[in-house]
């Protein structure tokens, strides 16, 4: 099974999308491992956006995520991140197709509600960036056999 680096925005937390949010992920079938609300530091966000750092948008980006608390996630499942990606919709909420989270809850691009890690490679990094490694939890579920039969 693969994991994935999921953040719900400090958009998401002050309009009380977290639960909906953690819903959508749950109902699609994957395995919350690790969960915790947390304000980033400059620092925690200029590194987590580091491939971003040449980008006119960078300082909005970095005082945006640093703006209000954050849901840090991982979630675990098949194809974990492209899974995570396709529920997220385009980062262009004019683009995010109706039915994915950001083509039903955003409008700006930079308060696009959700991150979610566009690699394994990322995801490896961005998991360590966020979490020590026993906040990470590993266990079974009995639905996993509906899930993947
Ligand atoms: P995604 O979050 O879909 O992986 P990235 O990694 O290209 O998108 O961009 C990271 C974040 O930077 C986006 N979630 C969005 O909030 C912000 N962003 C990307 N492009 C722009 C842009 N042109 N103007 C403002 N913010 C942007």
């Amino acid at each position: 099974m693969e994991r994935t680096f999921v953040m719900l925005k400090p958009d998401a937390v002050q309009r009380n999308l977290v639960g909906e949010l953690i819903s959508r992920l749950e109902k699609k079938g994957l395995k919350i491992c690790a969960l915790k609300m947390l304000s980033i530091s400059r620092e925690l966000a200029e590194r987590h956006y580091e491939e971003h750092k040449e980008k006119p948008f960078f300082q909005e980006l970095v005082s945006f995520i640093t703006s209000g608390p954050v849901v840090a996630m991982v979630c675990e499942g098949q194809n974990a991140f492209e899974i995570v990606r396709k529920l997220m919709g385009a980062t262009d909420p004019l683009k995010a197709e109706p039915g994915t989270i950001r083509g039903d809850y955003a409008i700006y691009m930079g308060n696009n509600i959700i991150h979610g890690s566009d690699s394994y490679k990322s995801a490896e990094k961005e998991i360590n960036l966020f979490f020590d490694k026993d906040e990470v939890i590993n266990y079974s579920k009995d639905v996993d056999k509906w899930i993947y039969g």
